[in-house]
């Protein structure tokens, strides 16, 4: 009999497997995808899916326009399917970046039909599985093996396909010089899962914390909200993402003793994200912070911020999936999830 959360803990612990296998992958498909991006003069970037893919387009896109300076959004699939006139520019040439695991989520494929009915520029895809029908939807399809899981909540997907992601951000900028730092994450993600392993157990499995709160800025507010999720569907508890200074904002009327604040710490904002955490300490929060150095995990990568942000997932997932055997959940079976979100006229088939 096979365990419970043994298919969501080997997913966690092969992520380096799958990064250094997803960056072969990707170089070897760079310059398809720079001629492809460099043919379709787009004005305008695109990114979406469901869920942790949602997030994911929220991350990518931010990244995209922070490093290409061409404006970038991420919605989610839905949003694009029923409400396109709020999502789309009118007559920009858009590139419309699709994400997901399955390659089946109905309303990804519905955003997808719904955009190439617009003809007002391409689609790209990114996903897992050559034989679903979203690997063949777009102009470009890129399908990341290495990505596939057994379990419902992603962890190496998203991992990975954020990668492609990265290339993406790579191609359009013309940048052939950044492989060789990128090829550094893999040996990064592992010393990271190697060394803070006991911690995570530490953090995920304390019984004096009831609530989670993932902060983030700029491309770490996708990421941050990716955490999050991870932190409700695996261990069903409480847990919210924000942009830094947000939190000031409302939010930390909701700190206590029993909170965790989990920080993803960047260089370029230091100031301003550590003055946050040490307010939030001085409320009562415990606090556990992420960064390249000089934080509770530490990355000691040698990769540039904007590069490096898949850094943040492993320690978190990891907690998420001890607090769920805590609790004594399953991880790789979440209360009410299914692996893929089918709709027939609009209701889920399950
Ligand atoms: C995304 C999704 C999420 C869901 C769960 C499984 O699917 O369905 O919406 O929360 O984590 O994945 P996909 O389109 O990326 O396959």
């Amino acid at each position: 009999m096979i365990s419970a959360g043994s298919y969501t803990q080997s997913e966690i612990l092969s992520q380096p497997d799958a990064w250094r296998a997803t960056l072969r992958q990707l170089q070897a498909q760079q310059d398809g995808l720079r001629l492809f991006y460099a043919d379709g003069h787009y004005e305008t970037v695109v990114f979406t899916g469901c869920g942790s893919t949602y997030y994911l387009a929220l991350a990518a896109a931010s990244l995209f326009q922070q490093m290409t300076g061409i404006p970038a959004r991420g919605l989610p699939a839905s949003e694009l399917w029923l409400n396109p006139a709020s999502a789309y520019t009118r007559n920009q040439r858009t590139l419309l970046v699709a994400i997901s695991r399955s390659g089946e989520t109905t309303e990804t494929l519905h955003a997808v039909e719904t955009f190439h009915k617009l003809a007002q520029g391409d689609v790209l895809t990114f996903s897992c599985y050559s034989d679903k029908a979203l690997a063949t939807a777009g102009q470009f399809n890129i399908v990341l093996e290495a990505g596939r899981e057994d379990s419902v909540a992603q962890t190496r997907a998203w991992s990975v396909l954020y990668l492609g992601t990265v290339a993406l951000v790579l191609a359009a900028s013309e940048d052939r010089m950044s492989w060789d730092v990128l090829n550094k994450l893999p040996d990064a993600g592992a010393r990271i899962l190697h060394d803070y392993t006991d911690l995570a157990r530490e953090l995920g499995r304390s019984t004096q914390l009831d609530r989670f709160y993932f902060l983030g800025s700029g491309p770490r507010y996708g990421i941050a909200s990716e955490l999050s999720l991870k932190m409700k569907e695996m261990s069903l508890s409480h847990s919210e993402p924000f942009h830094f200074m947000e939190f000031r904002h409302g939010p930390m009327s909701m700190v206590t003793p029993g909170t965790l604040l989990f920080a993803l710490l960047s260089e370029t904002q230091r100031d301003h994200e550590w003055a946050v955490v040490n307010e939030m300490r001085d409320l009562g929060a415990q606090i556990i912070t992420l960064g390249e150095s000089g934080t509770g995990v530490a990355f000691q990568s040698g990769v540039s911020e904007a590069l490096r942000n898949v850094l943040y997932l492993p320690f978190g997932q990891m907690m998420a999936f001890e607090r769920a055997l805590s609790k004594g959940l399953n991880p790789d079976r979440p209360t009410n999830l299914e692996t893929v979100v089918r709709l027939s006229n609009g209701v889920s088939t399950g």
